[in-house]
């Protein structure tokens, strides 16, 4: 296979002759990150599901491969990202997958995957099959014609959710596209979703490769440090500050600065808040963490964000739900102070910007701030140590249970696995009502073991992803948490968590429909329309019985190990027997509904969801009201 060649100087060089897709497929098997001085594989593995757009391209070159480059069955495309998402997250991002497709359909399943990558900032390497780029016979099956543009494909879609795209029309294209590619993938930055689209005639065309293309490359994960201007303003705004609050973003982890982020915080005594994507950047007996900050925050962050006089906030994107809509930062002299990655984060709310890694820019921040011993106000730090006591009081009043052969609450079934859990289990969430509650009561205990995806709340990413963080973290205990509504809209990675024998554990929390769309419904006039799983009576309304619908069969049906819980004794057991399972378990629980039972605090600060300005219904109506109460207080911070 390997042809000796003469490069146009005195070297020698060789090339390979192979086909496009076995091509990429090689030089994806030797590409590696290093950060820290530990190298890891940047494309761990390739999920695939075949179609005649990619079978005789990619597939091939998959065969022909073999161990080089692991091979996973999924079995629907958007599930593949979202487990890749997942093993990208749980590896620190040094690691990604690569998932491939046919074209058409199922390249354009994977839009939903890769923008939850992107807007996570989440590697992963998107490769659909493309309609011929020699267009012999227009149109092929399931090829979509614009009449006035004759290079548009399907694939366009993938355009605005990718961080990097190239249509790869010429086999010697793929050269400089993959580059890229691997740069998008390893810059802490930029990473999100790359695609790179094949023709599935190109797949299969052979090109005389330079055998350079081939040699092992190593990627550096760079830590930036910070611009010694920017820094010196950055300690002048700290020692300033009489109220300071960290917001700890996603970005903690990404770079793994909870160790700095827990000395600098130890020494400064300035309160730690936490994003959903930083939730666990403290653990949560730290002294200085305050949990959940925002929207679904904890009473003690939110009225320290109401008074801070300085938000420093490390990697975060500063959504709606952090700032409450920005309505939360309400001090009228308030600024911020952003340590960030990227440029574009670390300006947000005009604040200083401190563009560099977190960890270093941590470490950059705590020395110059340590020179001088710096440290807040006793009387603030026992403020709000006071104030942490009194919301874990709240948090252990909604764990607790009293009678054991009732059924449990939402909040209960996070009691008991508060119980249960170690520093090693994972726990997945993305939508519903339970990133609200997790984000209030959970108890982080590692700073991996809060995996909330909320920077597109995605339903149905928490099984697919469950098995991705399985991969990247063999023999600990991976939980994914589901409500109903979510089961039902993606459970098929079920069958490839049997498949592969991946032991994750599924709680099925059933409370007949959407339990948390239906009460911001209420909330803003929309009067539960499309919430609850039950069947249209006569008036033609949906508040007819609940429907017969047997989620825990399904799960079985599929392969998974059943555990029926219907008291809070019950899901005690089966939770302890999930835990110690070695196959896929999942616990099914009914779950009391917040009608009848007293739930998790209510939303310590506001969230913007726009009132109907015009309605006939009085309930329409009173939510305007209260929304014109509400918007009255947002703000600009300029
Ligand atoms: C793919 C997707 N579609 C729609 C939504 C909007 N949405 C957010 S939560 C939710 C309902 C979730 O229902 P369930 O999983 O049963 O959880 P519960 O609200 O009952 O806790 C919906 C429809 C979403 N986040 N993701
Ligand atoms: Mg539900």
């Amino acid at each position: 296979m390997t042809t000796p060649r003469r490069a146009s100087g005195t070297t020698a060089s060789t090339t390979r002759r192979l086909t496009t897709a076995q091509a990429l497929i090689a030089f994806l098997a030797r590409q590696y990150t290093e950060r820290d001085g530990r190298r890891h594989r940047l494309i761990g593995a390739t999920w695939g599901i075949f179609g005649h757009g990619n079978v005789a391209g990619v597939g091939q070159a998959l065969v022909e491969a073999g161990p080089a480059m692991p091979y996973l069955q999924g079995r629907s495309e958007q599930a593949m990202v979202h487990a890749a998402v997942g093993y990208a997250r749980q590896s620190g991002r040094l690691s990604a997958h690569a998932v491939t497709t046919s074209i058409g359909p199922g390249a354009t399943n994977l839009v939903t995957g890769a923008a939850l990558a992107t807007v996570n900032h989440l590697p992963v390497l998107l490769v659909p099959g493309d309609t011929f780029a020699t267009r012999p016979a227009d149109p092929v099956l399931q090829q979509i014609e614009v009449p006035h543009s004759g290079d548009v494909s399907v694939n366009d879609c993938l355009r605005p959710v990718s961080r990097y795209f190239d249509r790869i029309t010429r086999p010697e294209a793929l050269i400089p596209a993959a580059l890229q590619a691997m740069r998008t993938l390893a810059d802490p930055a930029d990473t999100g979703a790359v695609t790179l689209a094949l023709p599935q005639d190109v797949q299969a065309e052979a090109y005389d490769w330079p055998a350079e293309f081939f040699a092992p490359r190593v990627w550096n994960v760079r830590r930036q440090a910070p611009d010694p201007h920017e820094l010196d303003q950055a300690v002048r705004a700290v020692r300033a500050a009489r109220r300071p609050l960290i917001v700890a973003g996603g970005g903690v982890h990404h770079s793994a600065a909870e160790e700095a982020l827990a000395a600098f915080a130890a020494a400064t005594r300035i309160p730690v808040a936490s994003t959903q994507a930083g939730k666990g950047s403290l653990r949560h007996d730290h002294p200085a963490d305050v949990g959940g900050v925002g929207h679904t925050g904890t009473a003690t962050a939110d009225a320290l964000a109401r008074d801070a006089d300085l938000v420093i906030g490390i990697g975060t994107r500063y959504t709606d739900f952090t700032t409450a809509s920005a309505t939360l930062f309400a001090d009228p002299a308030v600024r911020f102070l952003n340590l960030n990655i990227t440029g574009f984060d670390a300006h947000k709310l005009s604040a200083l910007p401190l563009v560099a890694d977190a960890r270093t820019a941590i470490e950059a921040l705590g020395e110059a701030l340590g020179a001088h011993g710096h440290r807040v106000d006793p009387a603030y730090e026992s403020e709000y140590t006071d104030a942490k006591g009194h919301w874990e009081q709240r948090v252990d009043a909604a764990f607790s249970t009293t009678d054991p052969e009732a059924r449990p609450t939402q909040a209960q079934v996070l009691g008991l696995l508060d119980e249960l859990v170690t520093e090693d289990d994972i726990l997945i969430n993305a939508a519903g009502s339970l990133p609200g509650d997790l984000h209030k009561l959970w108890r982080a205990r590692s700073p991996q073991q809060y995996h909330v995806e909320y920077g597109y709340s995605c339903m149905g990413y928490e099984i697919p992803a469950a098995l991705g963080v399985q991969l990247a973290a063999p023999g600990r205990p991976v939980w994914a948490l589901v409500g109903d509504g979510t089961y039902l809209m993606n459970p098929t990675e079920i069958v490839t968590a049997v498949q592969e024998g991946l032991p994750v554990k599924l709680v099925i929390l059933q409370n007949h429909g959407y339990a948390s769309i239906g009460g911001l419904s209420e909330s803003v006039g929309a009067e539960r329309l499309g919430t609850a799983y039950r069947y249209r009576t006569a008036e033609g309304d949906f508040t007819g019985a609940p429907l017969p619908v047997d989620l825990a069969a399904n799960a079985a049906s599929l392969g998974m190990r059943v555990l029926r819980a219907a008291s809070v004794e019950e899901l005690r057991r089966a939770l302890a027997e999930a835990r110690g399972a070695d196959c896929p378990t999942c616990v099914y629980v009914e779950t009391e509904t917040a009608d009848t039972v007293s739930g998790p605090p209510p939303a310590q600060a506001w969230w913007d969801v726009p009132v109907a300005e015009t309605a006939t219904r009085p309930s329409a109506v009173e939510a305007r009201k209260e929304y014109d109460r509400q918007i009255a207080v947002r703000r600009r911070h300029l």
